[in-house]
């Protein structure tokens, strides 16, 4: 092929590409239906759990009331445009206990749980300094201890000093505490894919 030749097939795989994307904009939208969101949080936990969980949207209304206990709610805001898939909404679902744990997380106050909590996070999450609270999303900004969490299970305690003695270390596979010295301290359960978005953090 001559260079004029490349160019334009250069040229025509870009305009290709732009294509694709304006067709997954129209797609995201359609996406973000209150349907999509249900599917999206609820499945954030296993179907026995996310079928009868309470369901809050994006925009903090409530898209469903559940029977179980449970609710199921995105993590992260919606960004402008929309969810692209489900990961990007750090989808969460929180037993009785653990609601408090996520309301005191998403209003930056300290929680005081009744009982140790559970909150399942199968699609994962956009990733944090595992020290730092509210680095969600942060991967570029230099964080020395980040990572972007795939599939896993989280107990949050009522007594953080219950976590002393548990590794910060996120690279072994076993649970890890995470948030260690702050209101937010848990442990993190790692779950089959947990490393898919961060392979190089997995255990050698
Ligand atoms: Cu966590």
């Amino acid at each position: 092929m001559g260079i004029f030749f490349r160019a334009i097939f250069l040229l025509s795989l870009l305009s290709n590409v732009s294509a694709g994307n304006h067709g997954d904009d129209t797609h995201q939208m359609r996406n973000n239906s209150p349907e999509w969101e249900i599917e999206a949080y609820t499945s954030a936990a296993p179907s026995f759990i996310g079928d009868h969980a309470t369901v809050i949207g994006a925009s903090g209304k409530v898209l469903r009331e559940g029977t179980n206990g449970w609710r199921c709610e995105p993590f992260m805001q919606m960004p402008e445009g929309g969810f692209k898939n489900p990961h990007e909404t750090a989808a969460a679902c929180s037993d009785k206990n653990a609601v408090a744990w996520a309301d005191a997380y998403k209003a930056n106050t300290t929680p005081e749980l009744k009982a140790d909590g559970w909150i399942w996070m199968i699609h994962g999450d956009l990733g944090v300094d595992n020290f730092k609270p509210y680095t969600d999303g942060q991967k570029d900004a230099g964080h020395k201890h980040f990572i972007e969490s795939g599939a896993h299970i989280m107990l949050m305690p009522k007594d953080p000093s219950s976590l002393e003695g548990q590794t910060t270390d996120f690279t072994s596979g076993s649970p890890y505490v995470m948030f260690k010295g702050t209101p937010y301290v848990h442990l993190m359960i790692p779950l089959e894919g947990y490393y898919d978005y961060q392979p190089e953090a997995a255990p050698k």
